[in-house]
């Protein structure tokens, strides 16, 4: 049985906390950005133990961006468009792998990047997939068309384990709490396409500066 957390999680909020991350430039705003992603692990906590390797390393992620923002450079890291052009400047993003160069904002944000194609179509797989679709099915062929072209043997290996304790959709929309089957589709018709927005956003953004392979 899969664990109701009842810390408050509820995917909606998650959901319009990346609505909230784009401002008048259209330029991604880091602070709801990392916020979105802690709810994100917040909700994923929810969803077992098994889950506990990937919610690390989203954490691990979140804190080093957080660090960025608090530090002496912090208002460079203010939108994803600031810290690419902040870090590009000054050489300090890795081209290369194994240098000594620590690591920068730019190739963290590229692992949350990749993710969030993955959320994006296991939601909107979940949110068209009809009401006996296999949510293990669905979040395996999202996972297999996006991050699992970056991730080793090993990782893809514990990730599909880990996908097949995934819960039914109709569990799955009960642990979103935001109501019915129905209101849960509704609700996801209306913020999946912000997320791709914001996807898509920064793909662009990657793509221009040549940094969507940094390793
Ligand atoms: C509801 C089911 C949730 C399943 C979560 C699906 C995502 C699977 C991701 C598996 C990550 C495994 C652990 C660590 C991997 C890292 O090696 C990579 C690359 O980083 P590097 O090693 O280069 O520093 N990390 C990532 O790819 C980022 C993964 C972030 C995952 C965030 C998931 C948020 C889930 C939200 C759930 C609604």
């Amino acid at each position: 049985a899969m664990a109701y957390g009842d810390d408050g999680h509820n995917l909606r909020e998650v959901l319009a906390t990346f609505k909230s991350c784009l401002d008048e430039k259209s330029e991604i705003l880091m602070d709801p950005y990392l916020a979105g992603w802690k709810g994100l692990v917040r909700f994923l906590n929810t969803m077992g133990t098994i889950f506990t390797f990937v919610s690390k390393d989203a954490v691990a992620k979140i804190q080093i961006m957080e660090e960025f923002r608090s530090g002496p450079h912090k208002e460079s890291y203010r939108t994803l468009q600031s810290m690419v052009s902040y870090e590009m400047a000054n050489n300090l993003v890795d081209m290369k792998k194994n240098t000594e160069r620590p690591v920068s904002g730019c190739r963290t944000i590229l692992r949350l990047h990749r993710a969030l194609l993955w959320l994006q179509l296991f939601l909107e797989g979940l949110r068209t997939g009809g009401a006996d679709c296999k949510t293990s099915v669905v979040c395996t062929d999202s996972y297999n068309a996006s991050l699992a072209n970056y991730h080793p043997w090993i990782i893809r290996k514990a990730t599909t384990i880990a996908f097949c304790t995934l819960p039914n959709r109709e569990a799955f929309f009960e642990n979103m709490k935001v109501g019915s089957n129905e209101e849960a589709v509704e609700m996801l018709g209306e913020a999946l396409p912000h997320i791709k927005k914001l996807y898509d956003i920064t793909q662009e953004l990657y793509s221009q500066h040549k940094l969507l392979d940094l390793p």
